[in-house]
């Protein structure tokens, strides 16, 4: 929990949400399928004084995990929002605890736990980062590569990134589209941080393949298994010299002690979406610190709202690998905030407004609207 003091109580007259389809730059490819559109939920959280935001980050399918947009849409509207307002005056501290009947979810409970912890910040004129724990006012930029045609296109994508500044690349992997296609980078680039990501695509029967990867030096192996497979990763653990990184497993700060004590997870990948919020992702980072786990900040292809609050979360001090907290022109050409973050010499700033730290812009939030549903007291 925040070291500084619990944000402000707000009266809540109204949660807004929307749906918002925004393109991407260029298709991403992961091992579950192929996105050219970002389908995402933005919340605004009304009240008498300043209008806090947030986002849910659910896909349009449920792929990546059981959440999806038009799921998180009507359990949000049905479940989530009618017991928020019911309380009314809401500390942001206390959100996670009003939802907490209604079971999973995590990604809505976040969106909504965000957009009532920016008004509180905002009414206090503090910024989140500071609020979370923040120690530095940058973090070193990762990026997320996607599966491309082959090897050879995957090696000009990324010496595009390389070029651009990002400090670590991970790729994308699936069987099938692993040991070439990392060897392939690892062969062009040299000794850059690199990590591969598989999404749950392998099973224990895939060993043996998994162990041809120790030989590019990876900063990790992320996900190889499926979500509850956490005793398998453990067994893999032991087979392999790459470390290896949890993500979709680590639903919450007691899974990942859980992963921790079986020996499941080296790394832990936060992002706030899949643990419930931001209070539960520092509790995250807070477990995984007090154990000597490095931990490193996720993303969900993320809007400039939930981008700058990542880049706060990613500045807290057990954080000592590289994000994908990535610039946001790595996915769009139009963000839905009035200063997108911006890749400086290989990072990105910590914004220091007061909550999230950046202002929306109407326009382009109104442009890839594509539903829109208020609830008020
Ligand atoms: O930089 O925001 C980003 C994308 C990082 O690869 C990324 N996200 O599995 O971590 C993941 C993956 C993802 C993308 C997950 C889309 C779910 C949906």
């Amino acid at each position: 929990m925040p070291t500084s003091g619990d944000a402000a109580a707000i009266a809540l007259d109204g949660i807004e949400m929307r749906v918002l389809r925004i393109p991407l730059v260029s298709p991403f490819t992961t091992s579950f399928g192929t996105e050219t559109m970002r389908e995402v939920i933005v919340v605004r959280a009304l009240t008498d004084g300043a209008d806090g935001w947030g986002e849910i980050v659910t896909a349009s399918a449920p792929l990546y995990s059981s959440e999806y947009t038009q799921g998180a849409w009507d359990v949000a509207l049905r479940w989530l929002i009618p017991a928020l307002l019911d309380v009314r005056t809401v500390r942001p501290e206390e959100v996670a605890g009003i939802l907490s009947p209604f079971l999973g979810h995590r990604m809505a409970k976040a969106g909504l736990e965000l957009a009532v912890l920016d008004a509180a910040l905002r009414s206090q004129g503090r910024p989140l980062g500071q609020y979370l724990g923040a120690v530095t006012d940058r973090v070193p930029s990762g990026v997320s590569v996607g599966i491309q045609s082959d090897p050879a296109v995957l090696v000009d994508v990324v010496g595009g990134y390389l070029d651009a500044g990002y400090r670590r690349i991970k790729i994308k992997i699936k069987p099938g589209r692993d040991v070439a296609d990392t060897a392939a980078v690892r062969d062009a680039f040299g000794a850059i941080g690199l990590q591969v990501d598989a999404n749950a695509a392998y099973t224990l029967a895939d060993a043996d393949v998994l162990a041809e990867l120790d030989r590019f030096d990876l900063l990790l192996i992320e996900q190889p298994l499926a979500e509850d497979d956490l005793t398998e990763h453990a067994e893999l653990a032991r087979r392999l010299r790459t470390p290896i990184c949890l993500d979709e497993s680590v639903v919450s700060a007691k899974a990942a002690a859980d992963a921790i004590a079986l020996g499941s997870a080296a790394v832990v990948n936060i992002k706030a979406g899949r643990v419930g919020g931001y209070l539960e992702a520092v509790a995250v980072h807070d477990v995984c610190r007090a154990a000597g786990v490095p931990v490193w900040c996720g993303g969900m292809l993320e809007t400039g709202i939930g981008r700058a609050a990542n880049a706060a979360l990613a500045a807290l001090p057990g954080f000592t690998l590289p994000g994908d907290v990535s610039a946001s022109d790595r996915f769009y050409a139009r963000d839905i905030v009035t200063e997108p973050a911006v890749l400086e010499d290989g990072y990105v700033r910590v914004p220091t407004g007061p909550g999230i730290g950046v202002e929306i812009d109407v326009l382009a939030l109104d442009d890839f609207t594509v539903a829109r549903e208020t609830l008020r007291r």
